[in-house]
């Protein structure tokens, strides 16, 4: 009997992720561009899963959209600004503190950083195929006017990160945050971690 619940459970453990997997469908939002700029917010405030942290990308117009659909050109440099108004979570292993697989230094808030303390870290922004891994700082958590619901603007509480990779061949590629997303979720994993359209996503290089 307990294997039957045991097996009825984890079906329907699968059956939610795939639900929620099939129900994200979000545009592709950027055109072969060499500079991306993106928001990582706290909650989407919208949408089937208002309560999911998420990261936004800005198209060439200006606006914010809720995608994680990239689009760069092969060999490239690529220019990342990410907006980040998360608060801090920490990193699980002091590894991820470390930027790898970036031309030249990640800057903060301005500053250039070559490492940053795990225990200041909300996510992380890594293409494993492409070696980029870099820890993204997270808002205090008593920072004044922290952004709750999405798009956040630039007068709410936010870290800056800014860093350069390159891009080679032209393929699609898996990008996403790796720990700590999703907070409530068995370990970490699942929900806003492995969803695309909010920490998980494509980069198509063309
Ligand atoms: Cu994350």
């Amino acid at each position: 009997m307990a294997v039957l619940v045991g097996v009825a459970f984890v079906a329907a453990l699968i059956a939610y992720y795939i639900t929620g997997y099939l129900s994200v469908r979000p545009p592709a939002t950027t055109s072969g561009r060499t500079s991306l700029t993106l928001q990582t917010v706290a909650s989407i405030g919208f949408g089937p899963h208002p309560d999911w942290v998420s990261y936004l990308v800005k198209d060439s117009t200006g606006h914010w959209r809720h995608s994680t659909v990239l689009n760069v050109p092969a060999n490239s440099l690529v220019h990342v600004t990410i907006l980040q108004y998360d608060t801090a979570t920490g990193l699980r292993n002091p590894y991820w503190g470390g930027p790898r697989g970036l031309v030249g230094v990640m800057s903060v808030d301005g500053k250039p950083t070559p490492t940053l303390d795990p225990g200041l870290a909300s996510h992380t922004f890594a293409i494993p195929d492409l070696g980029v891994s870099v820890p993204l700082k997270g808002v205090a958590d008593n920072a004044k006017n922290q952004c709750s619901v999405a798009p956040c603007t630039l007068a709410e509480a936010h870290t800056t990160v800014t860093f350069t990779f390159r891009t080679g061949a032209a393929g699609t590629y898996r990008w996403q945050c790796f720990v700590p997303c999703a907070a409530g979720f068995i370990l970490g994993f699942g929900g806003p971690m492995q969803s695309v359209g909010y920490m998980d996503g494509y980069l198509h290089v063309a």
